[in-house]
């Protein structure tokens, strides 16, 4: 197959792109098609690698209302909701509302999510759904699967063994929640013993850390510090940090060497934390979210995730990475020329670094054929007008497509 005349990435001049036997065969300028040859014509379209979602929590997605509505739209009333509604979980209802939210993702380009899945529930029943459909569904969207224990490790019954099942059930990374342990104590132990855990079984970490507004959460020193000294590094990852963002200059300051030093990658989810944070403070009130750009300007590696479609915590959601960039950029201050054009980095390749992805990930010959088709001519139109993905290929086969809403005037 012959993809002709397409701007990739930040490309100034059109391109073509040769995809042979599912990979990337060739790639240049003036590309001629063989006796045969299917041929696409991007018509000056921009083409990227696939859009990954960095941090979702797709066993709790489309649950919104169930049993009952988040009232307050906090963090807390929202794990409220979860341990009810959780008790009703089957395979068949996880199958049937991550197969749809799935198809979504995939429908605005999505073909690589990291997702969250909540091993505080003694039948691990979500955890093993989520296992089977990273099967069924990898050759249309790869899943890496975080035990993420919404409850507690320390602070939940039997939390450390549910960890430890979840990571021979299949699990790829390990996950904590810190802030939500009964007692700092608790919080620390709880970080240590998640890199044990993911140092004995080989596995990525990605830790809930300080998803609170509290200055006084500092489960991301702890984290970084055991990256840094097992040599986990670039393995680990903090999602939400929110506290970050609540930290004293001073103490902020000296922890930034010991994040630049740890190399650890961020995650953050700027929809959800602008809704969740900041509800006790009256006037002024905080925005509640890390620091994204001075992380980025300190050399460490940061994306954007959505965290939620449609559930206890947020009423809302489309799963379209566009919504999230257009809204971090906004809620993160990043309205710079440069930060706008470089806005699709935060869900592709420094995604990408946080999935561990590696080199098989991009637009260069002998890599997997997995690309998408924008209906603009740049990232920045993409954007702004909140473009469609065109055509999303993975392997070489095309597993989505958009046709563009017309839009007149008549005047
Ligand atoms: N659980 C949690 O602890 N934090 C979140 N932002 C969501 C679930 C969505
Ligand atoms: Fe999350």
């Amino acid at each position: 197959m012959l993809i002709r005349n397409a701007y990739i990435e930040k490309s100034t001049v059109p391109e073509d792109i040769r995809i042979t036997d599912g990979k990337f065969a060739e790639i240049g300028k003036g590309l001629q098609p063989a006796l045969g040859e299917e041929v696409i014509d991007c018509g000056g379209k921009l083409v990227l690698p696939p859009l990954i979602e960095s941090h979702m929590h797709l066993d709790t997605c489309l649950t919104a209302g169930e049993p009952r509505w988040n009232k307050s739209g906090t963090l807390f009333e929202g794990i409220e909701i979860w341990s009810e509604r959780k008790k009703s979980l089957t395979k068949a209802d996880v199958r049937e509302r991550v197969n749809r939210a799935v198809r979504m993702q995939a429908a605005n380009g999505i073909q690589y999510v990291r997702t969250h899945v909540d091993i505080t529930d003694p039948s691990l029943v979500a955890l093993e759904a989520m296992c089977e459909l990273r099967e069924e569904l990898k050759d249309f969207v790869e899943i890496q699967i975080v035990a993420f224990p919404q409850e507690g490790i320390l602070s939940y019954p039997n939390g450390k063994e549910l960890m430890e099942n979840a990571v021979k059930a299949g699990a790829d990374a390990v996950g904590a929640i810190p802030h939500y342990e009964f007692t700092r104590e608790y919080a620390v132990e709880s970080l240590h013993f998640a890199v044990k855990l993911a140092e004995k079984y080989g596995k990525l970490i990605d830790v809930h850390c300080d998803e609170i507004d509290d200055p006084a959460s500092r489960g991301l020193e702890v984290l970084a510090c055991l990256a840094y000294e097992t040599g986990m590094k670039e393995m680990v990852s903090a999602s939400h940090t929110c506290a970050l963002g609540s930290y004293d200059n001073s103490y902020a300051f000296k922890l930034f060497r010991l994040l630049r030093l740890s190399g650890i990658n961020f995650v953050c989810n700027p929809h959800i934390n602008i809704m969740l944070q900041g509800r006790l403070d009256a006037y002024p009130r905080r925005r509640g979210l890390t620091r994204v750009k001075e992380l980025l300007e300190n050399g460490n590696n940061v994306s954007f995730g959505y965290d939620v479609i449609y559930d206890p915590w947020y009423l809302l959601g489309t799963g379209n990475m566009l919504d999230v960039v257009h809204i971090g950029l906004h809620v993160c201050q990043m309205g710079g020329y440069d930060d706008i054009a470089d806005s699709y980095k935060l869900v592709t390749f420094n995604a990408a670094k946080a999935l561990h992805l590696g080199d098989a990930y991009g637009i260069k010959p002998g890599n997997p054929a997995n690309l998408i088709l924008f209906d603009a001519k740049d990232f920045y139109e993409a954007l702004n007008e909140r473009a469609v993905v065109l055509k999303s290929w993975k392997n070489g086969k095309l597993i989505a497509s958009s046709t563009p809403a017309k839009k007149e005037t008549h005047f």
